[in-house]
């Protein structure tokens, strides 16, 4: 006997154990797309009137933060600019590029695409050869440069990221094994605005899970990159973590919504680190130290800090359009 919808008797096609419900596509995509209308009125994630610059990969998270950012656009009345940084990996960023591309068409969002190798002549396999470091340490450290970058010369209010209630989980018990409790504190669903400073970000996907992401992204048939970077890790203490979430919702269905809901609720309890947002000397942008670690990072690959540069350069591509 095949299950039924709970909303339309249609035949279902999942069972969301910790809302009780069985849903057939169409109710599912309206299920989720509820939801983050809910997590982004629960945690009061943006205000009317709003420019939210999204940034997107080209991966089903940051894919459907965008989609879903621009079906609410107008009810909200928030004003939406899409980001892609072209990391230039290969065949693997020639693809997200071409994901990213079709994705803002369909979705009619403005999208900047900003190249690595137009940027600083190299991408991330070479600038991580040079700095000896590996990929995704170097990578990390440029991503979030250029979206806040970015951000601040567009005049965004708000950047939203495609990080989903896994992630999440998986940060905050990584960090509580560690018992860096400073770190966990910045895992809230809103991160702070510092005006020329930092741009903070919103995670609306804070209370949907991974699995529910992705089958979101597969029945509204988005455009997205389904293959890994060739760096992503194949082991870590996170893609662990992940799998030991998972067994436990398994086993306690609500594990998961249960413990991102009071994380939010409690993330306040946590530490603040102290003097947090200092300004770096060369670039002008948020720092921990006198020098952030963009501008410290090209002085070890091109001999000098690149951080004045590639904001004049930001601001270029900008005013260019
Ligand atoms: S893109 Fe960059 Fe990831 Fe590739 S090099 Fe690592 S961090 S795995 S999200
Ligand atoms: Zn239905
Ligand atoms: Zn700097």
């Amino acid at each position: 006997m095949t299950t039924k919808c709970s909303f339309c008797g249609e035949e279902a096609a999942i069972r969301i154990e910790y809302a009780r419900l069985n849903l057939c596509k169409k109710h599912y995509i309206e299920f989720i797309e509820r939801k983050v209308l809910r997590s982004i009125k629960r945690y009061n994630l943006f205000k009317p009137g709003d420019h939210v610059l999204v940034a997107v990969s080209g991966g089903k998270d940051s894919s459907t933060a965008l989609a879903l950012l621009a079906k609410i656009a107008k009810e909200m009345n928030l004003d939406i600019t899409a980001l892609h940084i072209n990391l230039g990996i290969n065949a693997y960023s020639e693809e997200c590029v071409d994901k990213v591309k079709k994705l803002v068409e369909e979705h009619n969002v403005k999208l900047y695409v900003i190249s690595l190798k137009d940027l600083l002549g190299l991408g991330i396999p070479e600038i991580a050869r040079k700095a000896r470091r590996p990929p995704c340490s170097v990578c990390g450290i440029i991503k979030r440069y250029l979206i806040n970058a970015f951000a601040i010369e567009i005049g965004a209010d708000v950047v939203v990221t495609g990080h989903n209630l896994d992630d999440m989980m998986a940060y905050a018990f990584k960090e509580f094994i560690g018992q860096n409790l400073e770190a966990i504190r910045k895992l809230s669903p809103k991160t702070e605005t510092i005006k020329n400073l930092v741009v903070g970000r919103a995670r609306i996907l804070y209370d949907v899970y991974e699995d529910e992401v992705l089958r979101y992204a597969l029945y509204t048939g988005l455009p997205f990159v389904s293959s890994k970077c060739p760096f992503a890790l194949r082991e870590s203490l996170e893609l662990d973590l992940k799998k030991l979430i998972n067994e436990l919702e398994e086993r306690y269905p609500s594990t998961k919504i249960g413990f991102i809901r009071r994380l939010a609720k409690n993330i306040e309890k946590y530490p603040e680190t102290r003097n947090e947002y200092k300004k770096c000397t060369i670039c002008g942008l948020v720092s921990s130290g006198n020098e952030c670690s963009f501008c410290k990072l090209t002085r070890r690959v091109f001999g000098e800090p690149k951080g004045p540069y590639v904001r004049r350069k930001i601001r270029e591509i900008i005013d260019r359009d």
